[in-house]
């Protein structure tokens, strides 16, 4: 029997997003119940998520949080494209892989993406954007070799993709912003770290990565969260 889901999420939000990519790959169908996070959250909601934070899963009478454990439930209860199970030939290792390549991503790129989007306008984010994009070069490019499109060369989105995508659609975007991060950061992404242009690209185009993606609210709410509209 299908099981009965409802996810309490922000549209806004990238690690609510991640388990927006994991229902929509596995064509789980879903109830949806928006979170404004700008209020205080309701005892209700409490209730669930004690912690606060969107995402939230309620999966037939139990409840799972945090993006990362979330996904991996998902892609555990249904198996699919998106991960073997660790018994299936070449498992064990391909989970080892993805493991390797999220913890690599959030470990030593996305920590560095804050204080580039937060630098002022010159020749401090100038510094902290080719620092992330060392990093992406170094840490990522290498992992990326064989993606075809996607990672360890699969056609269609792996777990790998369901944890990163969201954050990396935000990269490509905010890229396109000066003021968030200079023009110079896409260009030199393209040219030094080519396996990571084309899968970041290839993965901004699947729908279930796109379907509830709003590029100009989320630019213009980050831009408002880092108070970056009052600098001059
Ligand atoms: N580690 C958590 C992070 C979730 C998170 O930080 N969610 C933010 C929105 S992007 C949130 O709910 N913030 C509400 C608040 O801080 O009041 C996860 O991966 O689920």
């Amino acid at each position: 029997m299908a099981p009965k889901i409802t996810l309490y999420t922000s549209y806004a939000c990238p690690w609510a997003h991640r388990s927006q990519i994991a229902l929509r790959e596995l064509k789980l169908a879903f109830q949806t119940e928006i979170i404004d996070l700008k209020v205080p959250r309701t005892a209700e909601y409490l209730a669930i998520n004690p912690r606060g934070l969107v995402p939230a899963l309620v999966y037939n009478d139990e409840v799972l949080t945090e993006s990362a454990i979330v996904s991996q439930f998902l892609v555990d209860a249904h198996p699919s494209h998106l991960e073997k199970t660790s018994s299936e030939p070449g498992g064990a290792l391909q989970r080892a892989r993805i493991n390797f390549f999220v913890d690599t991503y959030f470990s030593k790129i996305n920590s560095l993406s804050y204080p580039a989007l937060k630098a002022a306008r010159g020749e401090e984010k100038e510094k902290a954007a080719k620092t992330l994009g060392d990093a992406i070069v170094k840490e990522i490019e290498p992992l990326l070799k064989d993606a075809g499109p996607f990672f360890g060369g699969s056609e269609r989105l792996t777990l790998a993709e369901v944890q990163t995508a969201s954050f990396v659609i935000r990269l490509l975007s905010f890229g396109k912003v000066d003021i968030l991060l200079p023009p110079s950061f896409l260009p030199a992404l393209e040219k030094d770290a080519p396996n990571f242009w084309k899968w970041a690209n290839a993965l901004t185009k699947e729908e279930s990565v796109t379907y509830i993606w709003d590029e100009k609210k989320v630019t213009e709410g980050t831009i408002t969260r880092l108070g970056l509209n009052k600098q001059v």
